[in-house]
């Protein structure tokens, strides 16, 4: 059979329009991203196109799809929407590319829509540049060109190929082959080395490495008996690379600290801006607190405690003067995440909310909020840990709205007091004789006051409780247990400093933090 690399001119075949059109679709889109990333590395710095577009969609995920996308794929939850993303706009482009080599303008329309829906995607981001509309456009108007070019070389073929001499015979095939994949090539390369350059030289990583920040005036201690030494339980103090991460941030937002800024704005007195020398010219402290996610199942690990460094929030917003009226604080990221704070929670002389610059004795790791987040103790991370934070914005519970609250989740979140078991673990048959059950309880800001366990239904019994930090951090309780062979049921409950119990009534993470007494099955050989 003849094939399409002949030149001879009577043989040239009619193109596959069918594989070759939605084809040029595909090109025309890689030319429109990569001709965006290219133009965003120099115009828009750090303002990915592509990114942007998928946080967006991030963003507009509906719940359920979002709890489900974490379900099937963990941690990777985000690469699998990324990637389900891509494959769409792969698919819509080649439809683009076949619609157009059918009914003429069609596709381009198309492939202009898209990119004006991208484009809207952008400018409305948190943080978009003034110039932030340029790269989106340029990019489209790029991929609508080459889409127009390809679509007219296929034609051409198909002229020729369809002609009974035709006299350049193979050369509109080749052409078209030519430029499909110059095009598509140079889209690849130059779009992602566009992006490989825009983080190299956004080198937040030297700024971080370069930090020296002041000594701390005061610091933790931690005092003997904090770790009680149980083989297989969480240790009191979370190595950074340890500590759990939650938020919405598709890439680690690159904030230098030479240029970040902090604002302070609504319901003040003064309106105030601050520099990272000047928060941390206020003077540095060290406060131990244990971070709490509202997802946390009961038993689960979302939940981590540090030494943290930092400012007391209330010096700053002293600094402004809240005015009489507001009652809540808007802090915002510079990727345009927020969480809405009770101001009461802010202003406490006796609840230590700070600005934090460093994490276990070192500047905050990128994932945790370089170069400054907040930590309020016992509210849940959602309404209060904003992590990159550069606005705050005094105002009222009735006139503004955090990122989570449209979204399900309750405007104001206190930590719920629980406690799980870490040792012995479901699935791990421990040896009869003396086993050590061991777990973590936390009771942020009261602190606990004891943790009681009940084996197969039977008395409850006190579990020793290593010597607290403080009451804002979490503790560890131990259980020594003569174990017969078989199975059996552990439930494990906390009581605070103030004589409440533990909650025992079941609640999902939805709309403010779970409940319930974990109830755990260990097996003894
Ligand atoms: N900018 C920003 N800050 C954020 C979030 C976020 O999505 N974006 N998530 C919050 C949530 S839900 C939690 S539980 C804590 C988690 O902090 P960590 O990742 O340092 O453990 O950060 C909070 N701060
Ligand atoms: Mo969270």
């Amino acid at each position: 059979m003849d094939t399409e690399t002949t030149t001879d001119a009577r043989a040239v075949r009619r193109p596959r329009s069918w594989i070759w059109a939605p084809l040029t679709g595909i090109v025309s889109a890689l030319v429109l991203l990569g001709g965006a990333e290219v133009l965003a590395a120099i115009f828009a710095r750090s303002a990915s196109p592509v990114l942007a577009v998928g946080s967006f969609i991030v963003d507009i995920v509906p719940r359920p799809l979002k709890e489900l996308a974490i379900t099937l794929f963990g941690e990777s939850d985000k690469i699998a929407l990324l990637v389900g993303v891509g494959l769409g706009a792969v698919v819509a482009a080649a439809v683009a590319g076949a619609l157009e080599y059918r009914f003429r303008f069609v596709g381009a329309v198309l492939l202009a829509i898209g990119g004006a829906l991208a484009t809207a995607a952008i400018v409305t981001r948190a943080g978009a540049g003034a110039l932030a509309w340029l790269p989106p456009v340029v990019g489209t108007i790029a991929g609508v060109a080459i889409l127009l070019v390809l679509t007219a070389r296929l034609r051409r073929w198909a002229a020729d190929a369809a002609a009974a001499d035709a006299p350049a015979a193979g050369v509109d095939r080749r052409g078209f082959f030519i430029v499909s994949g110059i095009a598509a090539a140079t889209a690849i390369v130059v779009g992602v080395g566009a992006r490989v350059v825009n983080v190299a030289t956004a080198s937040v990583a030297a700024a971080r490495d370069a930090l020296r920040l002041p000594a701390a005036r005061s610091t933790v201690t931690v005092p003997a008996g904090a770790d009680l030494g149980v083989p297989g339980v969480t240790p009191i103090i979370t190595p950074n690379a340890d500590f759990y991460r939650v938020d919405t941030a598709l890439t680690v937002p690159n904030v230098d600290p030479t240029t970040w800024r902090l604002s302070i704005e609504g319901m003040v007195d003064t309106p105030i801006e601050l520099s990272f020398d000047d928060l941390v010219g206020m003077g540095l402290d060290e406060y131990g607190v244990t971070l709490t996610c509202v997802s946390n199942e009961v038993g689960g690990n979302l939940v981590g405690n540090a030494i943290w460094t930092g400012v007391p929030i209330r010096d700053v917003l002293r600094k402004a003067g809240p005015q009489s009226g507001a009652d809540m604080v808007l802090s915002e990221s510079v990727d345009g995440y927020t969480a809405s704070t009770p101001l009461s929670s802010l202003v406490d002389d006796n609840l230590d909310a700070i600005f934090a610059v460093a994490m276990n004795g070192e500047p905050l790791p990128f994932e945790h909020g370089f170069p400054v987040r907040m930590v309020v103790p016992g509210l849940y991370g959602y309404v209060s840990a904003t992590k990159w934070v550069t606005k705050l914005t005094v105002t009222r519970f009735d006139q503004a709205e955090a990122y989570w609250t449209p979204r399900g989740y309750a405007a104001e979140a206190p930590i719920k007091m629980s406690s799980r078991v870490d040792t012995p673990k479901i699935g791990n048959p421990v040896p009869a004789g003396n086993v050590v059950i061991a777990g973590m309880a936390w009771a942020q800001p009261v602190g606990v006051q004891a943790v009681e366990v009940s084996i197969d239904d039977g008395d409850w019994q006190q579990a020793t409780l290593s010597t607290p930090i403080n009451d804002q951090s979490w503790v560890q309780w131990k259980l020594d247990w003569n174990a017969d062979a078989g199975t059996h049921y552990i439930v494990v409950r906390a009581r605070d400093k103030q004589g409440n119990l533990q909650i025992q009534e079941q609640a999902a993470i939805a709309p403010n933090g779970s409940s319930g007494w974990q109830r755990t099955l260990v097996t003894v050989s």
